[in-house]
């Protein structure tokens, strides 16, 4: 395992905003547990399957519709923009638009791999949202919050992802994996979430409270690029890949920031949809919090009416109640709770320390040095 008493170098992580690490599995998975395995690929096979982008969102479609959610209507598919359009500049970052009395659209310039395929089930999450909602009053056509509207399709990425529903769609096929023991590609594929959606938990968290510490005037004007790398080395640790100064402006390089759009929803969703995703599973007789046999991480609620009426119910009630109804609806709580997330984690938890001891690895990293802006290679 790679040692967390290490400051990671930006780069390092394989994405500039140190957002996600999925891009640095295989040096993760770099253990004799993993006996050389380094998980499955989506990429390689939606490239070998010949996928194109109509064939993910129709996956995608699928899904819901497997749930009893209604197809989606024709103009979507007429008046979305899937595909970068030749000539045109175009904000290319994934986005879903409601336009209200079911005209509803997806933006986003897709490539054939597991971020884009993975971003269609997100988009599609927003859309399927805005259709259950309209039927209510123009005024609570909106999420029970905007944490809830970007977990619906996170919640289903969650899910198509699994060992079992990558078998059912067929992509899952490698000579590779044949071999491998079930427990570790599901443990492989544990880790690889993690490294998705832990390493997002700091960022998601960091991102707002660096732009509300500037509006308070915590963060000067004249340290905005040093206050940034502070946050990003204490919630992080994260250091620069080269040395930077306050003619940099790093915050803004974040599309989110430039376009001045809210961040700590994707925070309440990262935590949100464990929970949503745990209450379905439960609701489709697919995970049963006593038995330690299946971990929640490989539930399959494809097909599952009754998970997909608890869906369709707590959608439908849009912006109508406070957010604690439709979570209730389908959690049976009425609370944020990270205790779900704790669970579908805890195989992976439990592995990671006792392979940590074994290799004497100190987690962690020591305080935000005193120029968080030196590149420290
Ligand atoms: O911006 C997005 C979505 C559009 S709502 C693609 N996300 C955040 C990001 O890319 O930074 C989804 C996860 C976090
Ligand atoms: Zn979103």
């Amino acid at each position: 395992m790679v040692s967390t008493s290490l400051r990671f170098h930006i780069l390092f992580t394989g994405n500039p905003w140190a957002q996600s690490w999925a891009n640095i599995k295989d040096i993760v998975m770099d253990d004799p547990y993993f006996n050389g395995y380094k998980g499955s690929d989506i990429t390689e096979e939606l490239h070998n399957q010949n996928y194109n982008v109509f064939k993910i969102l129709t996956e995608a479609e699928n899904f819901f519709v497997s749930l009893g959610f209604p197809k989606l209507p024709s103009s979507f598919w007429e008046k979305s923009i899937f595909l970068r359009p030749p000539g045109v500049d175009l904000n290319c970052h994934p986005s879903a638009w409601n336009l209200h009395n079911y005209d509803v659209r997806m933006k986003m310039c897709a490539t054939i791999d597991e971020k884009n395929f993975i971003t269609v089930h997100h988009e599609m999450g927003h859309v399927e949202y805005y259709l259950m909602y309209e039927y209510l009053p123009y005024i609570f056509q909106k999420g029970a919050n905007q944490g809830f509207h970007e977990a619906i399709g996170d919640v289903v990425g969650l899910n198509v992802q699994t060992h079992s529903h990558m078998k059912k769609i067929g992509l899952l096929t490698m000579e590779k994996d044949k071999n491998v023991p079930r427990k570790v590609q599901n443990m492989a594929h544990l880790l690889h979430i993690a490294l998705e959606k832990i390493a997002f938990l700091p960022y998601g968290y960091l991102v707002d409270k660096y732009r509300w510490d500037v509006l308070k005037g915590k963060i000067r004007p004249e340290n905005l690029n040093e206050a940034w790398w502070a946050m990003k080395n204490q919630y992080q640790g994260m250091a620069p890949p080269v040395d930077r100064t306050e003619k940099d402006f790093d915050p803004a390089a974040k599309y989110h920031i430039s376009a001045d759009s809210k961040y700590i929803v994707y925070f309440v969703s990262h935590v949100l949809q464990f929970q949503i995703y745990k209450g379905l599973c439960m609701e489709a007789g697919q995970y049963n919090p006593s038995s330690q046999h299946v971990w929640l991480s490989e539930c399959d609620i494809y097909g599952h009416s009754g998970a997909g009426q608890k869906f369709r119910e707590m959608m439908a009630y849009g912006a109508s109640q406070p957010w604690t109804e439709p979570l209730h609806a389908v959690t049976g709580s009425r609370s944020l709770d990270a205790r779900p997330l704790l669970e579908y984690f805890k195989p992976l938890y439990k592995w990671l320390k006792e392979t940590n001891k074994k290799n004497n690895v100190t987690v962690g990293w020591g305080p935000v040095p005193s120029n968080p802006m030196k590149a420290p290679l």
